[in-house]
């Protein structure tokens, strides 16, 4: 449980009475309140299955009244609750810590509009991102973000926890492609930002408080989201490289040959991609490197960018910087390398308890982490992997052990965090704040900061029934 693995403190809100479940029912019927021992328990525990509450009610509106009548309801009785996408988190800010009350958005799944000219997509907040990239290509468009868990994360909790991912690099953090949102405020109220204009300069920018709150401010309920054209001509390389350094100057020459086009630039170590591809069957393209660079391009002639990344691949081959590699426009290829890369998160899992991190860094910094850790583990850690988007500053830590390990999460925390701020990086990149990571946020927001959060935080919800043990850290 959660509560005793991180020795967090009940706080002081109403338990959950027949009453309650009652008009729970009363409003969303039968089917949708779930109190069952069995069915409840999936929502209890994250994708990493490292965080489980204790909830003991599920609660799936289909309408923003219904999240509005629900919230009003807890917020007069002081009944604590979570607010749940597609429970894909990877800081257990998606399952409740005691027994908050689970509001899931995943029947809120009713895509709105789509203005096929400015590239507005409106839906509810329960979309899938993978659905609604399957949708908006069919009108020539892409969502303005992918990531591993695009097949079940919904793009509520995607807006809720600012998430990266693949294309950040090419196509902006969603603080630049959400147009506009509808959020419910914890007593109830529903705050409309939901405009699809790309310029709106009316006062306060009010959506981007809920964009990244990670559910403390707010239920999101639907969204506005621009939507790029979607390319014509998709190109895919995957190198092999000998050392990081060389990937810094890979970076730099393919922003400078790839310019516009440039989608994506990824890094993974050998040992990230050699586990992944043994751990889950799959092939690597290539032989074994220290390092591997997934390069991606997004552009309208095919011919020209496949030309530009050959190049590219030639020039580097020449030069060193690249030992070998294969460039891609078959669409079948393209999806087995990026499969080989999204599945590094999920392929360690099978080798034991993981401890993730998921860093900011000034690129020249950016790996040396891991070889300090290889040293500080020893073989207390079964493997310490680095990779991530590069591209972005943005490497993802793992460190698999057979157990989890009490002695193991000392030698890492607070070490990592204090190696992160000596270069001024951020000790959540993408991934959030969540459950795990409050008590480390001091790491990179200083006391003002935190004081003007808390401040926001009660003027929104001021009794603390939006997901309490989660991203601000205790006073006491
Ligand atoms: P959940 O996990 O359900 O919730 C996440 C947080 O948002 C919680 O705090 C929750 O309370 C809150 N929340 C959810 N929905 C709402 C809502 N409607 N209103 C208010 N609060 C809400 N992240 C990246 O940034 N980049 C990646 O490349 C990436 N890759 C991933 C790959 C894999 C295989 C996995 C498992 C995760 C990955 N993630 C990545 C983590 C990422 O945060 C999530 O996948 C995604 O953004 C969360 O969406 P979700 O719907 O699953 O939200
Ligand atoms: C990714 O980029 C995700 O694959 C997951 O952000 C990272 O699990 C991780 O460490
Ligand atoms: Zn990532």
């Amino acid at each position: 449980l959660s509560a005793e693995k991180y020795n967090v403190k009940r706080k002081n809100y109403a338990n959950v009475h027949n009453s309650d479940i009652n008009y729970f029912k009363s409003i969303l019927g039968e089917e949708r309140v779930l109190t069952d021992k069995d069915e409840v328990m999936p929502f209890n525990t994250d994708w990493l299955r490292s965080c489980r509450g204790q909830s003991q009610v599920v609660l799936k509106p289909k309408s923003t009244e219904e999240v509005s009548q629900i919230l009003s309801y807890c917020n007069k009785k002081c009944l604590a609750v979570c607010p749940q996408g597609g429970n894909t988190g990877l800081v257990g800010g998606s399952v409740p810590v005691y027994d908050e009350i689970v509001i899931n958005l995943m029947l809120m799944n009713k895509i709105i509009s789509l203005d096929e000219i400015s590239g507005a997509l409106v839906c509810e907040s329960g979309c899938v991102l993978e659905n609604l990239d399957t949708y908006v290509r069919e009108h020539n468009l892409i969502m303005p973000l992918d990531l591993g868990a695009k097949g079940s994360c919904q793009i509520g909790g995607n807006i809720s926890t600012n998430a990266g991912g693949l294309r950040l690099l090419r196509y902006g953090n969603l603080h630049g492609s959400v147009l506009g949102l509808e959020a419910v405020k914890a007593d109830g109220t529903v705050i409309d930002c939901l405009r699809s204009l790309k310029k709106d300069n009316t006062g306060y920018h009010l959506k981007h408080l809920f964009i990244g709150s990670e559910g403390t401010l707010g239920v999101v309920t639907k969204v506005a989201i621009h939507c790029p054209v979607l390319p014509k001509a998709v190109t895919l390389g995957f190198f092999g490289v000998k050392s990081f350094e060389n990937i810094l100057e890979l970076y730099n020459s393919a922003k400078s040959s790839l310019g516009e086009i440039l989608s994506a630039f990824e890094m993974a170590d050998n040992t990230a991609i050699t586990h992944t591809v043994k751990n889950l069957n799959l092939t690597n393209p290539i032989a074994d490197y220290p390092f591997y660079v997934l390069v991606e391009t997004h552009g309208s002639n095919e011919v020209h960018d496949g030309e530009k990344l050959s190049s590219f691949l030639e020039k580097e081959m020449q030069s060193g910087l690249i030992l070998d590699g294969t460039v891609t426009s078959e669409p079948a290829k393209m999806h087995s390398i990026w499969n080989i890369r999204e599945s590094i998160a999920a392929s360690f899992l099978v080798e034991g308890y993981v401890f993730k991190y998921d860093v900011s860094l000034p690129q020249k910094h950016y790996y040396e982490i891991v070889p300090k850790l290889k040293q500080r583990l020893g073989d207390k850690a079964s493997s310490v992997i680095g990779y991530g988007h590069v591209g972005d500053g943005n490497i993802h830590i793992n460190v698999t052990v057979p157990q989890y390990n009490k002695e193991v999460l000392s030698l890492l925390e607070p070490f990592i965090f204090e190696e992160v701020s000596k270069v001024k990086g951020s000790v959540s990149a993408e991934h959030g704040i969540g459950f795990r990571k409050p008590q480390f946020i001091h790491f990179s927001k200083d006391s003002t900061t935190l004081d003007l959060m808390r401040d926001l935080k009660q003027l929104m919800d001021p009794n603390g029934i939006l997901n309490p043990y989660k991203v601000l850290p205790d006073t006491n």
